[in-house]
């Protein structure tokens, strides 16, 4: 039997994060990965590697849709970066459009090229459309504070309360992200299942952000779900794989490291 995964993300030229990152997750997860552009980051390397940010026209976006979700009966679907209200509006009625059993929404915010003006408009756009249609969201650090409104997350329980605010705002479950920013040692996961949390935990390696960590995360508990696990079962394994894939990092003229993933090692 083949599991199939859908993602709908923007391209990251440089591999480390972004739709690149969920394709390569979902091939070392073994599920058949297929993904619609939204929208395509290349990082300026003469610029402080600032990110140029194009969107992909919607009618576009609508049409590669439309071609994975005739082709195939897709019913999980991880959701990247959006990047414009326009390309929200055409994501979230194309989730209208059929039922999935899982739509996993990665909220990337903000990306350093926007306007900041542009991206307040995104954020509500996305909140709004596409937050209540999603069965697990999984939130940054900076992400879950701005999502719940709140002033600063600086502790497990504070994570907990930010869960808790997300979760009432649609989305079955939160899986909200310590990273390396949240004090402590370990790499702190809260999952809320609207009613609990569960504290998943592992060791941080090293101190430093790793580029994709968060892609990777999302992607591999989309391809766990698309092969039938709980959504606990599905945290706790993408947890595993994020780690593995942070470890076998990769390094090049680039001020951060990029995941590199499925290297047994
Ligand atoms: O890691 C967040 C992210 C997601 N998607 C795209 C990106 C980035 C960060 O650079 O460029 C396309």
């Amino acid at each position: 039997m083949v599991d199939f995964a859908y993602v709908i993300a923007g391209s990251e030229a440089t591999g480390g994060a972004g739709i690149q990152t969920d394709l390569k997750t979902f091939q070392a997860s073994g599920v058949f990965g297929l993904g619609a552009i939204t929208c395509i980051v290349s990082f300026d390397p003469a610029n402080d590697w600032r990110h140029r940010f194009v969107p992909i026209e919607p009618g576009v976006i609508a049409d590669q849709i439309e071609a994975a979700t005739s082709a195939y009966d897709l019913d999980v679907v991880k959701i990247g970066m959006l990047g414009t209200p326009a390309t929200i509006d055409v994501v979230a009625d194309a989730l209208g459009r059929q039922s999935w059993r899982h739509v996993v929404l990665d909220p990337v915010l903000i990306c350093k090229g926007q306007e900041p003006g542009a991206a307040l408009d995104t954020d509500q756009a996305l909140r709004a459309k596409v937050l209540p249609q999603a069965t697990v969201v999984t939130p940054n650090l900076f992400e879950s504070q701005i999502l719940s409104g709140m002033n600063s997350i600086t502790t497990v329980d504070e994570l907990a309360e930010a869960a808790r605010r997300i979760g009432a705002q649609g989305p079955q479950y939160v899986l909200a992200k310590g990273g390396v920013e949240l004090p402590g040692d370990d790499a702190v996961d809260l999952l809320f299942d609207g009613q609990d949390v569960t504290v998943l935990r592992a060791p941080k390696i090293g101190g430093k952000r790793v580029s994709g960590a968060g892609c990777t995360l999302a992607a591999a508990l989309t391809a766990e779900l698309a092969k039938g696990a709980s959504v606990i079962d599905a945290a706790r394994s993408a947890k595993d794989f994020t780690g593995a894939a942070i470890a076998a990092r990769v390094s090049g003229h680039l001020p951060f490291d990029a995941v590199r993933q499925g290297v047994e090692g």
